[in-house]
């Protein structure tokens, strides 16, 4: 799997039934019914986190160009992945509208006309929206895909510098908390001056390592200062009665989110999904014969009922063909609990259970304590997925201080730590040397000597194989 991850990930998608890439738009697929339910138990998690202190709004999907122009830098960055409408129906538009690649200058337009005394900050909104952007680079189900269709951004404009400064490890607070609860672990980085988001003054951005290697970045935390303010004119009048430009930032993350569950978790079997977002949190596999075929079926409907009862997602697969068949389909969506009942568990009051991440069989009783023990089960595997997760990246990123070192490290599958001046034009000198990616800062040092200029390091960065 690790040597054909990229194999691996396009067959599971399809083999699983998590989308259909066959849709005739290159770069846009399908959501199949059991992908839509892992990406809507995803999407609750976030909206949950955002809710907590985000108002969730809607805004409309086409951006004049004029707006989208407004923001030089911003613009620049996009201007070769904008789709464009430029008729309606048989008539020309006036203006061309853009399909969003992403919302701010949908957004701060209304920021300008909502915003008006220091009462009215901070401001904090979030959508969950499709966007559209014209990759030109390889495009790849859930990872690199033409449009984005859940994308949840969330925008927030602040009085002061250091509340926005706060805001980003709000952010970033928010989205460790997410991707605990998904068992996905993440490196978190300040990328460089040249990779930041167009228009930002800096961008912190979670990455993964996916199993073969290569890093995925799977969210992105901006600090726009006072840029877009500047731009699009969102200012409050302050305590003091002057007149001031709010700070802003953005962040966002997409169905990339899915790819890190599909691609950290799954195993050769298939798919591996952590209990909060797999569609089936159980599967109940009746082990049927002509005799005691009813009782066997009514018991397997009593479980369910049960354990559904205590909050618990749960299906039962009573179709007629082997069981070994349905086991196997089951290892291959990734449910990850599968209770076993055949006539003999019945006679004998007990039901067996078989964890997805681990094969052992456990055999529990079938009485008021089921649903205890099944939660127990749940949590156990949930918290085992996530440590395998944890140990694989602890395992897979290296240190170096020898630049020549770098390239056997990165093709050995690892990301590589080593020390910066974090001088721009050195920067660029080691990623054309090695001819992979920095993917941006860890931290700062007071120690060390830069890899490639020799010069006092300022910083540990990572560098590696990126999506
Ligand atoms: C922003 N504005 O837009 P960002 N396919 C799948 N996922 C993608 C793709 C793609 N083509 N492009 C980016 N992503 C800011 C923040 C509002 C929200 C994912 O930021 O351009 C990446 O995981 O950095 C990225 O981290 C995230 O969307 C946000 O996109």
């Amino acid at each position: 799997m690790v040597e054909n991850f990229d194999e691996w990930f396009h067959d599971i998608l399809e083999n699983a039934d998590i989308t259909d890439s066959r849709y005739p738009i290159k770069g846009m697929a399908v959501w199949r019914p059991y992908g839509f339910q892992i990406r809507k138990h995803s999407m609750n998690i976030i909206k949950k986190l955002l809710d907590k202190d985000h108002d969730e709004v809607l805004f409309p999907m086409l951006v004049p160009e004029t707006e989208l122009a407004k923001e030089g830098i911003h613009v620049k960055g996009f201007e070769d992945e904008v789709y464009w409408v430029t008729q309606g129906g048989q008539t020309p538009l006036n203006e061309k509208l853009a399909l969003r690649p992403t919302s701010e200058t949908a957004i701060y337009p209304m920021y300008s006309l909502w915003i008006r005394t220091h009462i009215d900050l901070p401001i904090k909104m979030y959508q969950i929206v499709n966007t559209f952007r014209y990759e030109t680079k390889h495009t790849r189900p859930l990872i690199r895909v033409r449009e984005i269709t859940t994308f949840k951004e969330a925008h927030t404009a602040h009085a002061t510098k250091e509340e926005s400064d706060e805001q980003i490890q709000d952010f970033i607070e928010m989205y460790k908390e997410f991707f605990d609860d998904l068992g996905i672990p993440y490196l978190i980085s300040k990328r460089p001056e040249w990779d930041k988001f167009p228009g930002s003054d800096y961008t912190m951005a979670f990455d993964v390592i996916m199993p073969n290697g290569k890093t995925l970045q799977i969210g992105t935390i901006h600090n726009l200062g006072q840029t877009f303010a500047k731009t699009f004119d969102i200012t409050f009048e302050d305590k003091d009665g002057e007149h001031k430009l709010v700070y802003q930032t953005c962040a966002g993350v997409s169905d990339r989110v899915i790819a890190s569950v599909i691609g950290v978790h799954g195993d050769e079997k298939g798919l591996r999904l952590p209990p909060k977002v797999s569609p089936n949190q159980v599967t109940i596999i009746p082990i049927l014969f002509k005799k005691g075929k009813e009782e066997v079926l009514a018991k397997c409907s009593e479980i369910k009922e049960q354990l559904e009862e205590a909050g618990i997602r749960v299906n039962i697969d009573d179709r007629d063909i082997r069981p070994g068949k349905k086991f196997n389909d089951w290892e291959l969506k990734g449910t990850p609990l599968k209770l076993e009942l055949g006539p003999r568990d019945l006679e004998n009051n007990i039901t067996v259970a078989m964890r997805r991440d681990e094969g052992e069989k456990i055999e529990l009783t079938l009485d008021d304590s089921l649903a205890d023990n099944v939660m127990d089960l749940l949590e156990k595997s949930n918290e085992n997925l996530s440590k395998i997760a944890w140990d694989f990246q602890g395992e897979h990123v290296k240190f170096t201080e020898d630049i020549n070192e770098i390239s056997e490290l990165v093709e050995a599958g690892n990301v590589v730590k080593f020390y910066w001046g974090g001088d721009e034009a050195v920067g660029k000198e080691i990623e054309e040397k090695t001819g992979y990616d920095i993917l941006g800062i860890q931290e700062e040092v007071s120690e060390g000597k830069c890899i490639a200029s020799g010069e006092d390091a300022k910083y540990v960065a990572l560098i590696a194989k990126t999506y």
